[in-house]
C-alpha cells in the first residue's frame, strides 16, 4: 500500500514537473524505488511532512522572472556537515549546468545572520529564493521581505513552519516525519524480543523542521507500540564529536543499559557507535545504532557491523529543486511540497543501495 502511494506521488511529482518546464525528474533523481521491506503497513511513507494545505484566498502572487533573468539566491543553513557541503555543491552545479546564475550565501547556522543573508540577495536582485532554514519560525520576517517583492521562495531541506503558497511557494525535501517512523519501526523490530527499549534519542539541530518532524515520526511509532522507555532526549547539534560525548555520557549513567541509539544524522550515529565501541559494547548485539542520511561511511560502517541502519535522505535533489523554478516560470502552479523519496538501509540490503550514498 505505502509503496502504491509513493509511487503515485513520485508520478504527479514527475507529471506536473515535466508537463511544463520540458525538466525531467530522470537522470540524476535521487528517488529509487524503496526495495527493503516496509518496516510496518500502515505507514504512508510520503505524506507530506509540512502542514501542506492548499493556499487559501490569501495566497501570494509570485512574480517569476524569464529564464533569462533567472538570478537564484540560496540562503544555505550552513555548511558545517558533509551533508550540506554536498547540498550547496549540487545546487552550484545545477545551476552552471543549466546556464543560470546563482548566488550562494552561509548563515553559519545564524538565524539573524539568514535573514540579513536573504534581504541581501534580495539587494542583490535576486528573483527566486531558495532558503535552507536555520529555524523555521525564525525565518518568516525574511519570508516576508520576499512576499512584499513577490519573489518565489522555495524552501530546501529545513523548511518553514508558515503557510505554503503564502509564505512560500513549495518544499522540496525527503519526508522526515517518515524517517523518524522507519527508525522506530525498525528498532521495534529489533528488539521485539525485549519487554520494554530502552531508547536514546540523539536530536539534531534544534528549530529545524527535519529535527521536530524526525523526532515526531519516531515518536508517533514509539507511542504506538508502548514499550519505549526514552532514557534520554538530547541534541548533539548535528556533529559527530558532540554525539559521541553526549553517547559516552548516557553510557556511564546508566551502566551501558541501552536497547538502541536513535540519531538524528548518521554523523551522530558514527560518534555513537564510537562511544558504545570504548564502552565495551557490541553493536547490534549489546546495543542497535540507527542513524539517518546515508553517508558512505555509514553504509561501510553497516557492512563492518559497527552501525546497525539507516535512512537515506540525500542532500542532492538541487536537479529536482531547479525544475520546480523552471515550472514556476513556465506559469505552472507547484504542489505545496515534493518529497524526495527515502530507503532504509540495514545489512540485508547496502549493497544494493551503495550507490545511493554521497
Ligand atoms: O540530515 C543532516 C544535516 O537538513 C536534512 O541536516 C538535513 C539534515 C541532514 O546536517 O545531516
Amino acid at each position: 500500500m505505502k509503496k502504491v502511494l509513493a509511487l503515485i506521488l513520485s508520478l504527479t511529482m514527475i507529471c506536473s514537473l515535466t508537463a511544463c518546464g520540458g525538466a525531467s525528474m530522470e537522470g540524476e533523481n535521487p528517488a529509487p524505488e524503496a526495495e527493503t521491506e516496509a518496516p510496518a503497513e500502515d505507514t504512508d511513507a510520503q505524506e507530506p511532512a509540512e502542514d501542506a494545505e492548499p493556499a487559501s484566498g490569501d495566497a501570494t502572487e509570485w512574480v517569476w522572472p524569464s529564464k533569462e533573468e533567472l538570478h537564484v539566491g540560496y540562503a544555505q543553513a550552513d555548511l558545517a556537515s558533509t551533508w550540506r557541503t554536498v547540498e550547496s555543491e549540487d545546487m552550484q552545479r545545477v545551476a552552471d549546468e543549466r546556464g543560470y546564475k546563482i548566488t550562494i550565501v552561509n548563515a553559519e547556522g545564524d538565524t539573524e545572520q539568514q535573514i540579513s543573508d536573504v534581504e541581501s540577495l534580495l539587494a542583490q536582485g535576486c528573483n527566486v529564493i531558495v532558503i535552507t532554514a536555520v529555524d523555521g519560525d525564525a525565518i518568516q520576517p525574511a519570508l516576508d521581505k520576499c512576499k512584499e517583492k513577490g519573489v518565489p521562495v522555495i524552501m530546501k531541506a529545513r523548511g518553514s513552519n508558515g503557510v505554503p503558497g503564502v509564505d512560500y511557494v513549495t518544499f522540496f525535501s525527503s519526508d522526515f516525519v517518515a524517517e523518524g517512523r522507519y527508525a522506530g519501526e525498525w528498532i521495534a523490530k529489533a528488539c521485539a524480543d525485549k519487554e520494554t527499549i530502552k531508547v536514546a534519542e540523539i536530536q539534531g539541530i534544534l528549530g529545524g523542521t527535519d529535527v521536530r518532524d524526525r523526532s515526531g515520526g519516531f515518536h508517533e511509532v514509539a507511542d504506538k507500540e508502548g514499550n519505549f522507555d526514552f532514557v534520554v532526549e538530547q541534541t548533539a547539534n548535528f556533529s559527530r564529536t558532540e554525539a559521541q560525548e553526549v553517547a559516552a555520557n548516557v553510557l556511564q549513567s546508566t551502566g551501558g543499559e541501552i536497547d538502541a541509539f536513535y540519531c538524528h544524522n548518521d554523523e551522530m550515529a558514527l560518534g555513537v557507535s564510537l562511544a558504545c565501541q570504548s564502552a565495551g559494547l557490541k553493536v547490534n548485539e549489546d546495543v542497535y545504532i540507527v542513524g539517518v542520511d546515508g553517508m558512505y561511511e555509514t553504509f561501510d560502517a553497516i557492512k563492518d557491523g559497527t552501525i546497525s541502519a539507516t535512512i537515506t535522505c540525500t542532500p542532492k535533489f538541487a536537479e529536482q529543486v531547479f525544475d520546480g523554478i523552471e515550472a514556476g516560470m513556465a506559469g505552472e502552479t507547484l504542489e505545496t511540497f515534493y518529497a524526495i523519496e527515502d530507503v532504509p538501509v540495514d545489512a540485508t540490503n547496502v549493497e544494493e543501495n551503495y550507490d545511493l550514498g554521497f
